[in-house]
């Protein structure tokens, strides 16, 4: 099937509008079964050096195109998405392994970036705004910045690679992309449609390989202005102090520790499946996934009773199978980390009652998959109520009051995404002011951004830059102030002005 639908045995770079082959390479295997899909390059330095020659020079050019046919380009470029919706959201979920319909949503996420975007092309406004001496005129607007990396991850390969790339290139930047080696799939199927959309040669370059190769030399290499990255808390922080070193703008996106609140006023029934949704769903692999639940104590045994109910009800296999609410964990490293933390929160003291183990029967073959996974009676300071899983795993926290949610809930390290459900609108207005986090949702779980909004977080989430959203531009464009003397003389601001 993934032959069908892929028509490629091994993938290639895509460096100055050319499809390039590389010496190296490994295989993509699906999470689901095991089974090799495809090879991918593992690419080096070289290709990393080639790629920022063609982007150098075709940004020249494509910077002195007018942003509205820019946008043309992005535009058709969501046409082909929508066209080939079926097919990319099939293969997304082979390399991948969410669900189907999640595998859905998510090139829907990047269809609604083309078109958001192609239409920032007739936008992209700046300010005019009065000199402070006759005669001059002043305005200011956003200039390009050369060329942009982007390093994407394996859990939104396509909808990540659209909030970084789309905004980039509706700019007038050129891109030198490094997708993640688990899942180069949806970059291989996006450069493509690029192609087929008419971008022109060298604007947009993939180069597949490690991060220690490709990442590292995109870093290094002091032609690219700008490193977008959405990944791990240590890899982005390794990133932020060598681009800080160059002076290198760097926009970071890491990692979540993020809570669902649930108040003694709150429809429970509607907060259960806020929970099962924003904590199960893509199996815990998402940066906004809920893998906290902040209880007001008064609720703590129904809302607990009611979870187990709709948790037994979550069917698990190969995401491809329509039926399936709960796909398989990316690889093996990926449930190793998820084993530990069930051994480090028994040992914490909490107390374990669904899950915590590996799906190893006949019917997952070779698949890595893990139970839905209920800790309760957590203490907000335990490890599992701290650091990052990435797996289907809440830690249940029970508090006495709202103060002490808000408390609960900030108290981590990291600021992506929270939520609250409450039926009191002082609750809902104070939360969403006091919630320390980049993201907030009333009556929702923690997941569902939308892309015309900015998506990132404040604390160890991030470094205070946004994906998406008109903000991604701020990350890709410069500001230029332009000051025009129409007096004929010299006027010296701030000393001429009586
Ligand atoms: C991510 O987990 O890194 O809000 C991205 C959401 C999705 C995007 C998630 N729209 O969950």
């Amino acid at each position: 099937m993934a032959e069908a639908l892929l028509q490629a045995e091994k993938l290639k770079n895509f460096i100055g509008g050319e499809w390039v082959e590389t010496q190296d390479s490994t295989e993509v295997t699906n999470p689901a079964n095991g089974k090799t899909i495809v090879q991918v390059p593992l690419s080096g330095a070289d290709a990393v050096n080639t790629a920022v020659e063609a982007a150098k020079k075709a940004q020249k050019e494509w910077a002195l195109v007018p942003a509205p046919r820019r946008a043309e380009i992005l535009l058709q470029v969501g046409i082909l998405m929508k066209e080939r919706k079926e097919r990319l959201s099939q293969l997304l979920t082979m390399e991948n392994g969410k669900v189907i319909e999640e595998a859905r949503g998510e090139v829907q996420e990047g269809i609604d970036m083309a078109f958001y975007m192609s239409g920032e092309g007739r936008r992209m406004f700046g300010q005019t705004t009065p000199a402070e001496l006759p005669n001059k005129f002043s305005m200011s607007q956003r200039a390009p910045v050369g060329v942009v990396g982007i390093i994407t991850p394996w859990n939104f390969p396509i909808a990540i690679a659209t909030w970084k790339s789309f905004p980039a290139i509706v700019a007038g930047n050129a891109v030198v992309w490094k997708p993640a080696t688990e899942t180069p799939i949806m970059a291989y199927e996006l450069a493509k449609i690029f192609e087929e959309a008419g971008l022109p040669k060298g604007v947009l370059n993939v180069v597949f390989g490690k991060g220690s190769a490709v990442g590292d030399a995109m870093v290094h290499h002091d032609d690219i202005r700008v490193i977008s990255f959405t990944g791990s808390n240590e890899t982005g922080r390794n990133i932020a102090s060598e681009c800080g070193k160059q002076l290198k703008k760097v926009s970071l996106e890491m990692g979540g520790k993020n809570a669902v609140i649930v108040m003694d006023d709150a429809d429970l029934d509607l907060a259960v499946e806020g929970i099962i949704w924003s904590a199960y769903g893509t199996s815990g692999q998402r940066c906004t996934a809920a893998s906290r639940v902040i209880v007001h104590e008064d609720v703590k045994e129904r809302l607990e009773e009611r979870l187990l109910v709709e948790m037994e009800k979550l069917s698990i296999g190969d995401g491809l199978d329509e039926s399936n609410k709960v796909g398989p964990i990316i690889n093996k490293a990926g449930l190793e980390k998820i084993k530990d933390y069930i051994e480090i929160g028994k040992d914490e003291g909490a107390k374990l009652v669904a899950g915590g183990y590996v799906l190893d029967d006949d019917v997952y073959e070779n698949g890595h998959y893990f139970a839905p996974t209920l800790f309760t009676d957590c203490t907000a300071d335990m490890r599992i109520s701290q650091e990052e899983i990435f797996g289907p795993v809440i830690s249940l926290i029970p508090v006495k009051s709202f103060e002490e949610a808000i408390e609960v809930n900030n108290g981590v390290e990291f600021g992506l995404s929270s939520s609250i459900f409450t039926s009191d609108a002082n609750r809902v207005f104070k939360a969403q002011r006091d919630l320390d986090t980049g993201i907030v949702y009333v009556n929702a779980g923690t997941t569902g951004a939308e892309i015309h909004l900015p998506f990132g977080g404040t604390k160890g989430t991030g470094n205070g830059h946004r994906d998406s959203g008109v903000q991604a531009l701020d990350v890709f464009t410069e500001w230029k102030a332009v000051y025009v003397d129409y007096s004929g003389k010299l006027q010296r601001a701030q000393i001429d002005t009586e």
